[in-house]
């Protein structure tokens, strides 16, 4: 007979490395609760200090939820100084440090309470912790926290010639990617982040897998493309988990402020929700066509607004931020304008949301995917281009090609509210959608694609216990 203690040692025991900013950490809390679900021992490391208040929140309530995780705490060197000019981005610069930091992090692998089973981290830190686990001789997997047409991009990065990217992109497997699509520090072979992005290309291949948080329905063309070496051959095998759902631990008491009270008087299928995510300001003027297209559209709105990067830094009020105007109109016309952190998964699986206005964060795409809420998609920087274009492509939401990345064009109101109509009044987007939904949740269920690979790795992992 077995007892709990046989058990136990034949848990696995995964290491969690998670990189900066709630699209990184997001993604990686939540797969530290389906691991525990799954019975796996999870070991988190946690980088002190974090950039944004909600990081710290966020960490707190996992740790708080789940005792039975060991929690490491990773203590990061400050900045070193001839960095900061290299960029104003300060979640960008934070990855940074974490890299310069990855020395410290071997003694915490090494005094793990049980022997880790594998380690699993963040792709913007590969190239730091490759040498670690190897080091170490650990299992190294990475985590890809973008759509699986970015992961092909990123594999083949290292064959890409940057400098002469004057035309569109071919890679093998995948329709042609335009060039106004790729991330714009891409674009210059000599930035800072075209530099990491590569040596994390290049470092990646030595892993023993790619986790990703995406699922058979939304990308398996491209899924299988990387799988059957058509993108690269040597690329590490991608496993598809997703959807990573949204879990308990990541409510908040909204202290009788809940947006659900508004949401519970409105019709279903009637409201648009607006969200850039957790780290992306639009310019004032751009902010002030949004909140007048948003008012043209007539339909009922929801809008989370951020004047700043990280949520420490945004003090001005809405009325300084919109105008006195724009917010006497929109409150008028029964809509709500909301300046904190909201919890998009209650907002999204409430019955009266019908559309979501969003910046291609891979975590919210793939949120609305659960929800089966349609998409209009509006990219601002970095890999949201890409990941439009699979939202795009599935038929879950639409993309308006011609309003460039945020800081290109100032859109227009006028044209905004068109839009907004065109995404609620098409049908068959609500339908693509509601059958999107119902494939994402085959995959997480029982059977489905995602739990069964996701099976099959705690299966490599229990061997390598
Ligand atoms: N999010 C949220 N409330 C907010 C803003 C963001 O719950 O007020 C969550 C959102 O649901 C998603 C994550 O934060 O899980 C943001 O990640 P995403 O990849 O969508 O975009 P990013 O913020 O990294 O640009
Ligand atoms: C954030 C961002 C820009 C950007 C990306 C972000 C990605 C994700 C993949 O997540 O493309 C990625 C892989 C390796 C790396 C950085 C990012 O070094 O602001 O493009």
């Amino acid at each position: 007979m077995s007892t709990s203690s046989d058990l136990d040692s034949q848990q696995p025991h995964v290491a969690l490395i998670p990189s900066a900013g709630m699209g990184h950490l997001t993604p990686f809390l939540r797969l530290a609760a389906s691991l525990v679900n799954h019975h796996c021992r999870v070991t988190l490391i946690t980088t002190h200090p974090t950039v944004s208040l909600a990081e710290s929140r966020f960490i707190s309530s996992f740790l708080s939820a789940f005792p039975q995780v060991t929690e490491k705490q990773f203590h990061l060197l400050p900045l070193d100084p001839t960095l900061s000019s290299k960029s104003d981005d300060p979640f960008f610069l934070q990855w940074q440090i974490i890299r310069r930091s990855a020395h410290l992090l071997s003694p915490l692998l090494i005094s793990s309470v049980s022997p880790l089973s594998a380690v699993i981290s963040d792709v913007t830190l590969s190239s730091a912790i490759t040498p670690i686990t190897t080091d170490l001789s650990l299992p190294n997997y990475i985590l890809f926290t973008a759509s699986a047409r970015m992961c092909a991009l990123f594999a083949c990065f290292p064959n890409c010639s940057v400098d002469q990217f004057d035309d569109d992109i071919e890679i093998p497997g995948l329709p042609t990617i335009p060039i106004s699509s790729i991330p714009p520090a891409l674009l210059n072979s000599k930035s800072l982040f075209a530099t990491i992005f590569l040596q994390n290309a290049q470092e990646v291949m030595k892993s023993n897998g790619v986790l990703i948080n995406t699922f058979e329905a939304l990308e398996g063309d491209i899924l299988h493309a990387i799988n059957d070496r058509k993108v690269l051959d040597g690329f590490p095998p991608l496993y598809a988990i997703g959807p990573f759902l949204p879990c308990e631990f990541e409510k908040r008491d909204h202290g009788g402020n809940s947006p659900l009270k508004w949401l519970d008087d409105q019709t279903d299928g009637s409201v648009v929700y607006v969200s850039f995510g957790s780290r992306t300001a639009l310019s004032r003027e751009q902010m002030k066509e949004l909140g007048n297209g948003l008012v043209s559209s007539g339909f009922r709105f929801l809008w989370v607004v951020k004047d700043k990067k990280v949520d420490k830094d945004d003090e001005e009020s809405l009325d300084n931020l919109i105008g006195n105007e724009l917010m006497e109109r929109i409150k008028d016309h029964g809509n709500l304008v909301i300046r904190n952190w909201v919890d998009q998964d209650e907002i999204l699986s409430h019955k009266a949301v019908g559309g979501f206005i969003g910046h291609g964060g891979w975590n919210s795409m793939v949120e609305a995917a659960w929800h089966g809420v349609r998409l209009l998609v509006w990219p601002q920087f970095g890999d949201q281009k890409m990941n439009a274009e699979t939202v795009d492509r599935s038929g879950l939401g639409m993309w308006v090609k011609s309003w460039g990345w945020g800081e290109q064009v100032v859109v227009k109101g006028d044209e905004i509210g068109e839009k907004i109509k065109e995404m609620m009044e098409n049908n068959l987007l609500k339908s693509q959608a509601t059958l999107i939904r119902e494939e994402a949740r085959k995959a997480a269920g029982d059977g489905g694609s995602s739990e069964r690979t996701l099976k099959g790795l705690f299966q490599k992992w229990k061997i390598n216990n």
